[in-house]
């Protein structure tokens, strides 16, 4: 069923405990660890608990929880202190765009220039 735990998905085992990760926040709708391939100085992943496949389908179904990931992103920008030079928000959906994990996620990236388009 939409939003319940899936047993094959990584970001889930994240969630539950069972794959360790660098977290750096919780809250009752979202985690958010430490991507194991920066791309940046911090890039850092935040995660809704409930498992929808991408951004527009978590929006889709609970946007109050789509709300959380993008408010948690920004207020670890500004505990990281990448929010005065600038940061990006990204969700890649489809794995043409590069996504690799089916369960939506927010990359966070800051402290390094960003270039734009990005590759
Ligand atoms: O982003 C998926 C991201 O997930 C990618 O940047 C690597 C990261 N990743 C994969 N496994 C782990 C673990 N175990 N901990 C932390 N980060 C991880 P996508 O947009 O789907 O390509």
């Amino acid at each position: 069923m939409a939003g319940e735990p899936q047993a094959d998905c990584l970001f889930c085992k994240i969630v539950s405990g069972d794959v360790p990760a660098t977290v750096v926040r919780e809250t009752e709708t979202v985690v958010a660890f430490r991507d194991i391939n920066p791309q940046a100085p911090t890039h850092i992943l935040v995660i809704p608990r409930v498992h929808h496949p991408d951004a527009a389908s978590l929006a889709a179904a609970e946007p109050a929880v789509a709300a959380d990931v993008l408010r948690e992103a920004g207020e670890i920008a500004a505990a990281e202190n990448v929010d005065g030079s600038g940061y990006r928000i990204v969700f890649n959906t489809g794995s043409g765009a590069g996504q690799t994990v089916f369960h939506a996620h927010a990359h966070l990236l800051g402290g390094r220039g960003l270039q734009w388009p990005p590759g």
